[in-house]
């Protein structure tokens, strides 16, 4: 496998950065998770524009243009034959010394890395997952913007834990103000009545980059979309549910702190959304 890093391909073993790198001492940086399909990247351009921007807001200036990087991110594809996969792209504060003072800090490090990424196991594509609710919310957006995808995602890795202490793959996140926001992940669907509803943006998400391809293909599709704050009570009473995300791609939900939502199997709004999904993915 090769990496790019810094403007190199390189063999894995040889892709280092410092011990003193603040994107490893505080997690200062930001990343983003890229499919690849036929081996063509799969909106590369939307998840650049959030990765400059989270760039931006954390003041760290990416040394290449964005252009140059999307040079980069087809190199390292082509250089790794991948056809249908994952690109992870990882832009670091650079080492420094110890402290936070990011004026003590030099040459951020561009990492891409090009393999491949199975997060649930392809029955549950099938069967749909079960979810139960994590007592670990979401960041308060006012901390720090919830667009910025950074390298600490503590929070989410203690809600997974959550989850999967509780045999459950994925977890819904609560707000700040006790409202659903989005799985640690993926951002989170429900239909009811024929409405397909989700988390505005305001309610704390990250916004994600599926979500918006899949509420795109919904209002294609002829459906009432809407972006409304939901409770976990409307998720139980919910007909359907799916969850969203790069890595996801479309998946549904059947069950939330072991109540069954519809009849507890992907419902038929979810499998046509997953369809229509798989069909963008193909460029059809
Ligand atoms: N919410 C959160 C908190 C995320 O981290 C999404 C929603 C979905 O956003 P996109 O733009 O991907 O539709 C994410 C994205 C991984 C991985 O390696 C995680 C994500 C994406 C890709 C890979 O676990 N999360």
């Amino acid at each position: 496998m090769k990496i790019h890093i810094n403007g190199k391909l390189v063999p894995k073993e040889q892709a280092v950065i410092s011990v003193f790198d603040h994107g490893l001492l505080y997690g200062d940086g930001v990343f983003e998770g890229i499919r690849v399909y036929g081996g063509k990247v799969f909106l590369l351009e939307e998840h650049l524009k959030r990765l400059y921007e989270g760039a931006r807001a954390i003041r760290l200036e990416i040394p290449v243009s964005q252009p140059e990087l999307a040079t980069a991110v087809e190199e390292t594809v082509e250089a790794n034959s991948l056809q249908d996969g994952y690109i992870r792209l990882v832009i670091t504060r650079g080492a420094g010394s110890l402290g936070l003072d990011i004026r003590r800090t030099s040459d951020p490090q561009v990492i891409i890395i090009a393999d491949t990424i199975s997060l649930y196991p392809p029955e549950l594509y099938e069967q749909g997952l079960k979810l139960i609710t994590a007592s670990t919310i979401r960041n308060h957006p006012q901390a720090l913007s919830p667009q910025v995808k950074s390298l600490n995602y503590l929070n989410n890795i203690l809600a997974k834990i959550e989850g999967t202490d509780a045999d459950c793959l994925e977890a819904l996140m609560m707000n700040h103000k006790g409202e659903v926001a989005e799985c640690t992940g993926d951002n989170i669907f429900i239909v009811k009545n024929g409405v397909l509803k989700t988390p505005p943006t305001d309610a704390g998400i990250l916004e994600g980059i599926t979500r918006a391809a899949v509420i795109q293909l919904a209002k294609q599709a002829g459906l009432d979309v809407r972006e409304v704050t939901l409770t976990r009570h409307d998720i139980y009473s919910a007909d359907e549910c799916f969850l969203t995300g790069s890595a996801a791609e479309v998946i549904a939900a059947v069950s939330l702190d072991g109540r069954q939502i519809g009849d507890g199997k992907p419902g038929p709004i979810t499998k046509d959304l997953k369809k229509r999904f798989e069909a963008l993915t193909r460029g059809e």
